[in-house]
């Protein structure tokens, strides 16, 4: 039914999604005149780029729109995706792309006197997120979306994202903040209209059958910002959903009165700064996360909470009763960051919905699935008890009497082993007492998964190993990450591309959307014509990394050489110490070369970039020996040409994007069993590039589909590294006698050949004496492996083979595949395609 007006007049009116070139030429002229009120005459690139989003955003708005319609009308069941981070980086080409409108939008651009390429260079990037976890979020989003599945994602709209990495003249890190809403973000609509009341502190007062009522403390709002995730050839658009957090009341008007003007905005500021930055800290270690992170906490329960009641609210629209909540809603949780969300289920259930206690923990368990990212045991988030009851008296009740349920049920299973209690129970005590949230989060979950099969069979065996004796093995199961292949390969790799799509003769939409069509390549792996294509594609790639290092860096690169690339967050267990110490070893042989010698050594280049966490000190003087190394040796005259080196800094989704394309090979060197997948190593594979490695993560199950004889591996195995840990606390043995190579290096390092004499010596103790990341025990293989890696260099031919066998086998790692697997057996939701006639 029409709601007001003529019907005709309306539908006359009513655009679509707009496809032919003179109209897109006139919608990003009409964004210059009116949304951006310039003049022709003056409009910068800067300028260009947002008529051209605007005009982009449009059309993602019409279809964002019918979907959110058909979706409403249809109520299937949903899966939101609950993440603290999402590291989106750039959108126009990546919209243009899922549009199937990159062509014509580039020949508008072009007539009114603009590049496109120049204009998605001007795009900041969406850079809310650490690392891995947080771009595996935004890879699922695309995923989701282009296989028409009903899923949200909930989050946070922080003011700054994950700060801007500076690199001092002497090699430091410094940190700057990424305002990146400075120049208006055109792919949000803000929801002025959705907004929620977020409370803190206060009394919480039990009433009768477990229920309470929590009054008084802060109020905050929580207003919605959505941002639009396009499908891939499909007019389905969905949503990402991102708080932020207002002051309930504009200022303290008492206050104000009073004539104190900075009490009457105190409390406005303090609502203000929930969501005002990222977290810089990826896998942060217990003490420093503990104490005094009340704000982390605020910001963890203000989202799950405004989630909690837009997915309630949405729930309740359909006229249901809430025994079938599960029926329509399932919520997978990105770590334990959404753990609260569990409790805060119950909280509006018991106390909002009068749902007696037993019935809304059924609900409760049939909704939440949890991902688990990481085993480190330092990383394992807890918060302070006596933090949880002031902040959240109401939800610390909740979990004590959740924690109550659950040791019976342990005690009843297990009589009398008092210990197991203590190791399962939520609580753990001591000074003070903390929640452990990874424990509620698996007791509140329907099922718990890893992220790679050896990591989720570590899962199992170590830190969920009660919980498996407890529930069996079924509820703890795997999904190996995935990655776009829109993004990291279609968008980041054109070229190899359209080599790809014509050798296949297939659609480039077709094996987009079905990855292990990529298993088509190995038919012509042997054929010259086509190896000579496919290393032309990459030549070209590394071109246009040179360009970049040398319009950042000012610096000269050779082309031509093997690149060799390490990009990922620094820290000590993913060890780019190795890579550094293992540089140092390769430039102190060369140096030890005769000329003529030298002159049968493979030349390469190496590139390292990635952010330490700002008070993570010894990753920090990881950083700042790699940039020193580098400025030693790309100045020495006699080794140059064999050797240079790179720190990029302010390494991000963007510089990624330029940087995986263009690598021979990439580091991947995690001490076995501490890196749960890694995603970074499927992108450089998909783009042809080899692995080297340890036995970790996803590396061993791309190895399973490319072939060990394609991946060099090194280094000790997962079950070996307790026994070796043990040994150097109780039989340590000196550097210099267990690895005489690596004794050298760290002599070299002390000496002050690279600067700074005794800079270093709190990172070279850290191997030199506990060496919890094993370096002295995988130096020698780790070397014997890059030697390896020189030695297939020297066969171009085969390498390519390599290269191309590599690719042709990454159709597993589809984050389609993953999403699929998430859809299917664990929140059973199906596929709901809106036609493009809107039906
Ligand atoms: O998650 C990473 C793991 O280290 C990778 O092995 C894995 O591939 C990806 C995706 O599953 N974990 C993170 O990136 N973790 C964080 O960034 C993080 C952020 C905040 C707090 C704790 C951890």
């Amino acid at each position: 039914k029409w709601p007001r007006g003529d019907e005709k007049t309306w539908k006359e009116a009513l655009r679509g999604v707009t496809t032919d070139e003179p109209t897109i030429t006139k919608s990003i002229v009409n964004h210059v005149q009116t949304s951006l009120a310039r003049q022709p005459h003056n409009l910068d690139e800067l300028g260009a780029y947002q008529a051209a989003a605007l005009s982009v955003r449009d059309n993602l708005i019409v279809n964002w729109n019918e979907t959110q319609l058909h979706f409403t009308r249809k109520a299937p069941k949903r899966a939101y995706y609950l993440s603290l981070e999402f590291l989106m980086g750039r959108t126009l080409d990546n919209a243009l792309l899922n549009l199937g409108l990159k062509n014509k939008y580039s020949n508008s651009v072009d007539k009114l006197g603009f590049n496109l390429e120049d204009l998605l260079d001007k795009e900041r990037d969406a850079a809310l997120g650490n690392g891995g976890l947080g771009r595996l979020a935004a890879c699922y989003l695309d995923s989701s979306a282009s296989q028409e599945l009903p899923v949200w994602g909930y989050g946070l709209r922080y003011q700054y994202g994950i700060f801007q990495q500076l690199i001092s003249p002497d090699g430091q890190q410094l940190e700057a903040p990424d305002p990146w809403l400075q120049n208006q973000n055109p792919w949000e609509l803000p929801r002025l209209d959705v907004d929620y009341e977020i409370r803190f502190y206060g009394h919480s007062n039990r009433l009768e059958n477990g229920k309470a009522v929590w009054s008084g403390g802060q109020e905050v709002l929580a207003i919605a910002y959505d941002v639009m995730i396009p499908g891939y050839e499909t007019k389905n658009t969905n949503n990402l959903r991102l708080w932020e957090s207002k002051p309930k009341r504009g200022f303290d008007l008492n206050s104000f009165n009073a004539g104190d003007y900075e009490a009457a905005v105190e409390s406005s500021n303090s609502a203000a700064a929930i969501t005002a930055v990222l977290y810089p800290n990826d896998h942060t270690t217990c003490k420093l996360f503990v104490f005094g992170k009340e704000l982390r906490l605020k910001q963890q329960y203000f989202w799950t909470a405004a989630s909690l009641a837009d997915i309630v609210r949405r729930f309740k629209n359909l006229d249901k009763p809430l025994t079938e909540f599960p029926d329509y809603v399932a919520i997978q949780l990105n770590d334990t960051h959404p753990t609260l969300a569990i409790p805060e289920l119950m909280r509006i259930l018991v106390d909002e919905e009068d749902v007696p206690w037993d019935l809304a923990w059924n609900i409760t368990t049939n909704t939440f699935f949890f991902t688990n990212h990481t085993v480190l045991p330092e990383a394992l988030e807890k918060w302070p008890v006596p933090l949880m009851e002031h902040l959240l008296p109401r939800h610390l009740q909740i979990i004590y009497d959740i924690n109550f349920s659950f040791l019976q049920a342990v005690d009843k299973k297990f009589p009398g082993d008092l210990e197991r209690l203590g190791r399962m129970s939520i609580i753990e005590e001591g000074f003070p007492k903390q929640v452990r949230m990874a424990n509620l989060a698996c007791i509140g979950s329907r099922k718990v998964n890893g992220v790679a099969e050896l990591h989720s069979e570590l899962v199992r065996t170590t830190i969920m190993k009660d919980f498996v004796d407890l529930y069996g093995i079924s509820k703890f199961a795997n999904v190996t990450n995935g990655i776009t292949p829109r993004r990291w390969l279609d968008q980041c790799n054109p070229g190899l591309s359209q080599l790809i799509t014509e050798t296949l003769k297939i659609p480039r939409s077709v094996w987009l959307k079905d990855l292990y069509k990529l298993e088509g390549l190995l038919a012509h792996a042997e054929d010259p014509a086509f190896q000579k294509k496919w290393a032309a594609v990459k030549q070209s790639n590394k071109e246009r990394l040179a360009h970049y290092v040398e319009t950042t860096l000012g610096a000269t690169i050779n082309t031509k050489a093997m690149f060799d690339v390490q990009v990922k967050r620094l820290h000590e267990y993913k060890r780019q110490s190795l890579n550094i110490l293992g540089v140092i070893h390769r430039y102190l042989t060369l140096k030890a070369m005769s000329a003529e010698e030298r002159k049968k050594v493979n030349p390469k280049v190496i590139f390292f970039a990635g952010k330490a966490a700002p008070g993570y000190y010894i990753a920090k003087l990881i950083i700042r020996l790699i940039v020193n190394v580098a400025r030693v040796i790309n100045a020495d005259a006699d080794t140059k040409e064999y050797l240079t080196m790179y720190f990029l800094p302010d390494y991000s989704v963007s510089v990624a994007e330029v940087l995986i394309p263009a690598s021979d090979i990439s580091q991947h060197i995690s001490t076995a069993g501490t890196e749960a997948s890694g995603t970074s190593n499927m992108k450089f594979c998909l783009n042809g590039g080899l692995l080297v490695g340890t036995v970790d993560g996803a590396n061993i199950e791309i190895a399973e589909e490319v072939g060990e004889t394609n991946v060099f591996f090194f280094g000790h195995l997962t079950p070996a590294v307790e026994g070796l840990r043990y040994q150097h606390s109780y039989h340590p043995v000196p550097v210099e006698q267990k690895c005489p190579a690596l004794a050298a290096v760290l002599k070299e390092v002390s000496s002050g050949r690279f600067g700074d004499a005794g800079v270093y010596e709190p990172f070279l103790n850290t191997v030199r004496q506990h060496d919890y990341y094993l370096i002295t025990d995988d130096f020698d293989s780790y070397i014997r492996a890059l030697s390896m890696v020189d030695e297939a260099y020297q066969d171009r031919t085969e390498w390519i083979k390599k290269s191309i066998r590599t690719a042709a086998k990454m159709g597993k790692f589809s984050s389609d595949r993953a999403i699929q697997d998430y859809a299917q057996e664990y929140w059973n939701i199906e596929t709901l395609k809106l036609e493009p006639n809107g039906a």
